[in-house]
């Protein structure tokens, strides 16, 4: 069964400020804390936006960050904190890293922790040997040891970092956190011009995640059943930027623009926000061309969302973010899901209206270059199939489970179609490093959302969904499915392209 959320009073806590374009408190229960525990403050209403990581490297056109891993016991909201949690320098989600197209980032990774790590940029179309995939795999930064990755950043967008060894482990445990990459014309980029492209009232950061705790102890529950392995892994606490009671605080007529993460390890969010319309702005590889009305916004593990609403309402008002159910396997199969959030909707986070006027800005829809792919290329680089094999408790990609996948082989800068077929009776979000692609068919169909960058799509049970990538970036690429038990048990190939 799903866990209370921590009871809450909205007392005086904030004088309602609304969105100033200064720095705010997001997660301010563990920013940039380097305790080693979390004494379960609790929630307070906090000022819309976000506070990035201290930037050491003055010079322009270039970000340092240090990124220390470690054993941190966070309250994920229940005020129990947890033994066994894990965090990028102290703070769950890890710090937010900021940049604009174009500069060099720079991080200092430091692992404090008892087991090997890499960290993955995930979508950011960046060298091989600094994406935390192939290469490092075969040679993570072992305990006590550390790694500077260094990068020019390629593309304006929502991204997100996080080990790629024992992901359903780690990732579950807290070590994740947020990107924001400006593109050079865009409001909060380096030197930008005022142009206002690109600035909201207030730019929300909010991962979406779950865990799963022991109903007794709170704490995280013990390791993962085979039944878990096979079927993904769902909690039973829903979590925005790693807490369940978290309040931000709006005005009426306030623009927000939340960048939308699904960090979980298997469960798909389906969000809307109570009274409020929604408008698609960007995916996983940046901002749309075409911007598009949306009710609510399903995101796979893995995925992002950028969306934008105008919070209409009076001062003194409420409304919440919201997830509805999303079952993983078809109906009717043979695997009966629990999903112990039950069957229906549930509250994530709560928007608070204040008193006030926000700034007044219009939102203007940033620059981007979309795919221009209407359908599948000449060129098929592969075909993958997608199974389970229910008695054996196993996922498979092309029959076999990493690293024993045959390799994919494929030319690069060419635009090249891969399709993904999916056997099993279950979702499989599919991952791609290092190139975007763009999806121009769902079983022969063409998609009714405008053309998009992604790294992350889901393949639906028993579908084919056909892919185009213009192949730009060479190297080694991991791709695998997103479901983080999934990708643990194998489900996970490499494709090297030339
Ligand atoms: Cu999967």
């Amino acid at each position: 069964m799903a866990l209370p959320r921590a009871a809450f009073g909205l007392v005086g806590v904030l004088a309602f400020g609304g969105c100033t374009g200064q720095p705010s408190n997001d997660a301010a229960d563990s920013s940039g804390s380097t305790d080693s525990s979390d004494s379960g403050t609790p929630a307070v209403i906090e000022a819309c936006g976000y506070t990035p990581a201290a930037d050491l490297d003055p010079a322009a056109h270039s970000v340092e960050v240090d990124l220390r891993a470690s054993s941190f016991a966070w309250d994920p909201g229940t005020g129990v904190p947890l033994d066994e949690g894990m965090a990028f320098a102290g703070s769950v989600p890890g710090p937010l890293i900021e940049a604009t197209v174009g500069d060099t980032l720079r991080v200092h990774f430091y692992n404090d922790l008892s087991l090997p790590l890499t960290v993955h940029w995930h979508g950011l179309r960046i060298p091989e040997a600094m994406d935390g995939g192939m290469s490092q795999m075969m040679d993570p930064v072992q305990p006590g040891d550390s790694f500077d990755y260094e990068f020019v950043v390629p593309d304006a967008g929502f991204y997100w970092y996080h080990p790629h060894l024992d992901g359903a482990t780690t990732i579950e445990r807290g070590l994740y956190g947020p990107i924001i990459i400006h593109g050079a014309d865009e409001a909060g980029a380096e030197g930008a011009g005022g142009v206002g492209t690109g600035k909201a009232d207030c730019d929300l950061p909010l991962m979406l995640d779950d865990i799963l705790l022991d109903e007794d102890t709170l704490q995280v529950a013990p390791p993962d059943t085979s039944m878990n392995q096979l079927m993904g892994r769902l909690g039973n606490l829903l979590m925005v930027n790693g807490r369940s009671d978290r309040h931000v605080a709006l005005l009426p007529g306030e623009t927000v623009l939340m960048r939308l993460a699904n960090p979980s390890n298997a469960r798909f969010w389906d969000v809307y926000v109570e009274g409020q319309q929604l408008q698609v702005v960007g995916t996983d590889g940046g901002w749309l061309g075409e911007p598009y009305a949306a009710e609510h916004v399903l995101i796979a593990p893995g995925e992002r969302y950028m969306v934008t609403f105008t919070a209409t309402g009076q001062p003194g008002d409420s409304f919440r973010l919201m997830n509805r159910r999303f079952q993983l396997h078809e109906e009717g199969g043979d695997m009966v899901e629990y999903d112990p959030m039950g069957n229906g909707e549930n509250p994530a986070m709560t928007f608070v209206l204040g008193e006030g006027a926000p700034e007044a800005t219009a939102w203007v829809q940033p620059a981007s270059s979309p795919p221009t792919w209407t359908g599948p290329t000449e060129v098929l680089g592969h075909h993958w199939q997608l199974s389970e094999d229910m008695a054996g408790g196993t996922v498979a990609i092309d029959g076999e489970v990493y690293p024993n996948v045959p390799v994919v082989d494929v030319m690069g800068d060419m635009d090249t179609t891969f399709e993904v077929e999916n056997l099993s009776e279950m979702h499989h979000p599919f991952h791609i490093h290092g190139n975007n692609y763009m999806v121009v068919a769902v079983n022969g169909e063409a998609p009714t959302t405008p053309p998009a960058w992604k790294d992350t799509f889901d393949i639906p049970p028993r579908s084919t969904v056909t892919l185009v990538s213009d192949l730009s970036n060479s190297g080694g690429w991991m791709y695998h499915c997103h479901i983080l038990e999934h990708a643990d048990s194998g489900m996970m190939g490499v494709m090297m392209v030339e």
